[in-house]
């Protein structure tokens, strides 16, 4: 039996009867006022009706886009016209372009704003380009990319000027109800990945994918579509032996769709999108370059406050102080370190969205205080729907202020969810958004740190069906007018931006978190995510890595999983192993369905507790490393869970590698993913790798199998790289850094990596002064030549941390050596150990480092 049915059922004794039968009906509701209502918003006459509900969907009549006549030469590339439209090719960089079809089609509106692009055309700067004009045909190239049009049928192929095609269109299509085809070749190796949030493995070939945000009320593997969908995704094409040449393609369309990536013929990828225009990016590179492009034109995830790393506990619900409280108290009883603790919708006052429950939360604030004592802050949930009732401050505000979603005659939709009939903030309206952020105010006056964006998608209750918002439904889309067609996908990023957006208002001095469950392209800029409803599953927890190896190929760097799983009870073992690998994934929070026993690091008895409390105090201690890898993607969109391929693009092998993963540059984690497994194999990228916990060295490059008993997790270091590391505390904030520790695992003569950079990125970890200078950059160079092993040290920003001394430790050295010199002073050695052949000493912050061997 399917786990979910288990919380559906017990949830459903809370929600009441009314509720329930409304959710059985909202499904004809929903039907009805789709049919009602022509896709323009006109209402339909009885006998179009009756059509329209008998004959809900006509198979659509593709026509192809052809016959170019004329062709203009503009400052980025060509426009290009024929009857059907116009096609524009745009050189946003040499690696980087725009491709964009108009098509002609009567009486559709086919164009809504792009909520996923946060750096358009013309912010670019301009790209010097070649055109060369053949019979039928253009070329128009870059140094690095050449688009070929092909004039009789319009179609397009991309290639690198040494001439490997890296997509050929087969063609581009549309029907006269405006929906768009674009099919593609795939070459036989071709291996495709990213698309968001999806249940399936890493490589996304071979599958077909719905693109339509959904709440699936629990998920197992193949489930398709889930909360976040992206039209973006990799492409990698292996050629044995040598790097695959690498490209990115990102469809500017947020409208219903599905790519069917050669499930339905294998080499024919095909695109098609319910409505809107077909605006695609292509760009090529090596996989780091790529996300760097995609993160450019997209955005990236802010930075966000330290404490967002540390340990997070939730449950739905901890739904009254005294069980807060208690729990605070088992966390330090426990010696367990936690930043936040997540309120669940059973604190709300009758699931009222904004509100408390006043019984049970008679002082928020002063809790909120209370656990600000230990450095720990309540994150709460906020939903969407707002509960269709005039004593209730918010849905008041809303009808008068016109910021709900309505039906094409102006009136307030309402659809049943927790609290029951809910009316929906339309956030593609500006004011909405401010006076959404408004409404945010009394929670954070209370002291609530970071906000939960939950059933975003937006999700209804409904019996069967499609659990959203009718189709028709009107979005003010910035004022310029839409509907849920174009509105659904993009709904969970907007209620991010009005989120952030009124937290920055209110708090201006903090980093603003928030945490949605829905997105599309884009949502980065706003929020972080998390991969919803799992189970306490093993393959749940399997599942867990190209989940989060997939968002992050989509730009959405910081999610992870709920450790122990969602849905049902996890043994000590599942919950043990999930703790392991989670603690290296950027989001780090335990939660649970309502029902479930308790799901505490304490909840399953020695030796988990002791066991999890060590990969939690671990967690804590990598805290400036993780730190560092979440800059990187703040800075460069590079995700800090990184697929094995990563580092070792060329070998083939790795790019069907899913049951392991990089965190940042240094570390790689292969977990046990199989109940009472006690070891694993794995093929590491080439090396040489560190194995954590004993120093044994691995090449890479062929199968390992390694001995992981529950108290371990599979963890290599690269050779070469320089680990900062700090302590534990109760909290991120409670932890004492009297100094800096610096790991490094020496290069070995064999293959040391050539000036292999360490990165360690410090700021005060909360607030804004980093934009003005308050911020360092450190770059670790680790060098070897004959008998000597030397680390330098780049400083760069003007961030003074509060340490003056480094705790180093060498590990890998083959014997004792005879002299350590920081800067040129001479410094002794204060412990060795043989096992592990690694020594540890003391020394200031330094710029130069010798160890003579
Ligand atoms: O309809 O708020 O994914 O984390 O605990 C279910 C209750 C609503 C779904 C979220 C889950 C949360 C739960 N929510």
């Amino acid at each position: 039996m399917r786990q979910p049915t288990v919380t559906i059922l017990q949830t459903a004794k809370a929600l009441g009867a009314k509720t329930l039968a409304s959710a059985a009906l909202y499904p004809l509701r929903k039907a009805l006022a789709e049919a009602t209502w022509s896709p323009d918003g006109c209402p339909r006459n009885r006998l179009e009706l009756a059509r329209a509900i008998v004959q809900p969907r006509r198979q659509p009549d593709w026509r192809p886009f052809r016959d170019i006549q004329e062709t203009e030469r503009d400052s980025r590339g060509l426009v290009l016209r024929s009857d059907d439209g116009q096609v524009s090719v745009q050189f946003l960089a040499p690696d980087l372009v725009a491709v964009e079809y108009r098509m002609n089609v009567a009486g559709v509106a086919t164009s809504t704003p792009t909520y996923a692009v946060s750096r358009p055309a013309d912010q670019w700067p301009s790209v010097p380009t070649v055109v060369t004009e053949l019979e039928h045909a253009l070329l128009i190239q870059s140094d690095r990319l050449v688009v070929g049009i092909d004039l009789q049928d319009a179609r397009l192929l991309l290639a690198t000027p040494s001439g490997t095609l890296l997509r050929v269109d087969i063609d581009v299509a549309r029907t006269t109800g405006g929906a768009i085809r674009h099919r593609t070749a795939l070459a036989p190796g071709e291996k495709l990945y990213g698309l968001g949030e999806r249940a399936l493995p890493w490589n996304r070939r071979g599958h077909v994918h719905r693109l339509w945000n959904r709440d699936p009320a629990g998920y197992q593997a193949d489930d398709d579509p889930l909360y976040l969908n992206i039209p973006t995704y990799l492409g990698a094409l292996y050629d044995d032996g040598a790097s695959p040449e690498t490209y990115l393609v990102f469809y500017d369309n947020a409208h219903d769709a599905v790519f069917d990536l050669g499930a339905t013929t294998p080499a024919i990828a095909e695109h098609r999108f319910a409505g809107g225009t077909l605006r695609y990016y292509v760009a090529v590179g090596s996989i780091p370059a790529l996300l760097e492009r995609y993160t450019e034109l997209t955005g990236r995830h802010p930075l966000q406050p330290l404490w967002m790393l540390g340990y997070h506990q939730s449950r739905w619900s901890y739904d009254n102080e005294a069980r807060v409280r208690k729990l605070a108290q088992d966390l330090s009883t426990h010696q367990i370190p936690c930043d936040a603790i997540h309120l669940d919708i059973d604190i709300l006052e009758g699931f009222r969205s904004l509100t408390w429950d006043q019984e049970r939360f008679p002082d928020l604030a002063g809790l909120a205080t209370e656990l600000r004592q230990d450095g720990r802050r309540l994150i709460s949930i906020v939903d969407p729907g707002i509960k269709r009732d005039l004593g209730y401050s918010v849905y008041r505000d809303g009808l008068r202020g016109q910021h709900f979603c309505t039906l094409p005659n102006g009136r307030v939709f309402h659809a049943p969810v927790w609290p029951g009939d809910c009316a929906f903030p339309d956030f593609t309206a500006p004011d909405t958004r401010a006076w959404w952020g408004d409404q945010l105010r009394p929670l954070l006056r209370a002291g609530i740190a970071g906000l939960w964006n939950d059933v975003n998608e937006p999700a209804a209750f409904a019996a069967f069906g499609d659990p959203t918002l009718p189709r028709v439904i009107r979005h003010s889309f910035e004022n310029t007018g839409g509907d849920h067609r174009a509105g659904h996908n993009i709904y969970g990023t907007l209620m991010a931006r009005a989120t952030r957006e009124g937290l920055l208002r209110e708090q201006p001095e903090s980093r603003a978190v928030v945490i949605s469950r829905a997105g599309s392209a884009g949502l980065q800029r706003y929020a972080t995510s998390w991969t919803g409803d799992n189970e306490s599953s093993w393959e749940s927890l399997a599942l867990t890595i190209p989940m989060v190896l997939g968002l992050g190929l989509s730009g959405i760097g910081f999610t992870g999983p709920d450790v122990g799983g969602f849905s049902g009870v996890p043994d000590g073992e599942l919950f043990t192993r999930w703790v392991q690998m989670a603690a290296f994934m950027p989001f780090f929070r335990a939660h649970t369905a309502k029902g479930t026993p308790d799901q505490e690091p304490w909840s399953y008895g020695e030796p988990y507790l002791s066991i999890v409390r060590r990969f939690i105090q671990l967690r804590y201690e990598l805290l400036p490393y993780l730190y560092s890898a979440h800059w990187q993607m703040c800075a460069r969109g590079w995700p800090m869970v990184r697929p094995l391929a990563w580092a070792d693009p060329a070998d083939g092998l790795l790019w069907d590698v899913d049951d392991a993963f990089l965190c940042g540059d240094a570390f790689l984690i292969a977990p046990v993913v199989e109940k009472g497994a006690v070891s694993r194999s794995v093929r590491l990228p080439q090396g040489p790798w560190y194995e954590f916990w004993t120093n044994a060295l691995t090449t890479g490059r062929e199968p390992v199998r390694l001995f992981s008993p529950l108290e371990t997790l599979g963890l290599f270091v690269r050779a070469g790289s320089v680990i900062p590391m700090g302590e534990i505390g109760a909290s991120s904030e409670k932890r004492v850094e009297k100094f800096l520790r610096l790991v490094l695992y020496a290069p070995l003569p064999a293959n040391a990596p050539d000036g292999l950079v360490s990165e360690l990125y410090e700021d005060a970890g909360e607030g804004f002064a980093y934009r003005d200078g308050g911020s360092r950059l450190s770059r670790f160079t680790v060098s070897q030549e004959e008998g000597r092993l030397g680390v330098s040290w780049h400083r760069e920003g003007a961030y003074v941390p509060p340490y003056e001394h480094v705790e180093l430790t060498v590990h890998g050295l083959a014997r004792a050596p005879r002299a350590v010199y920081a800067d040129g002073d001479r410094y002794a050695i204060a412990r060795i150990d043989a096992v592990r052949h690694s020594v540890v000493l003391g020394v200031p912050v330094f710029s130069d480092l010798r160890i003579d061997l």
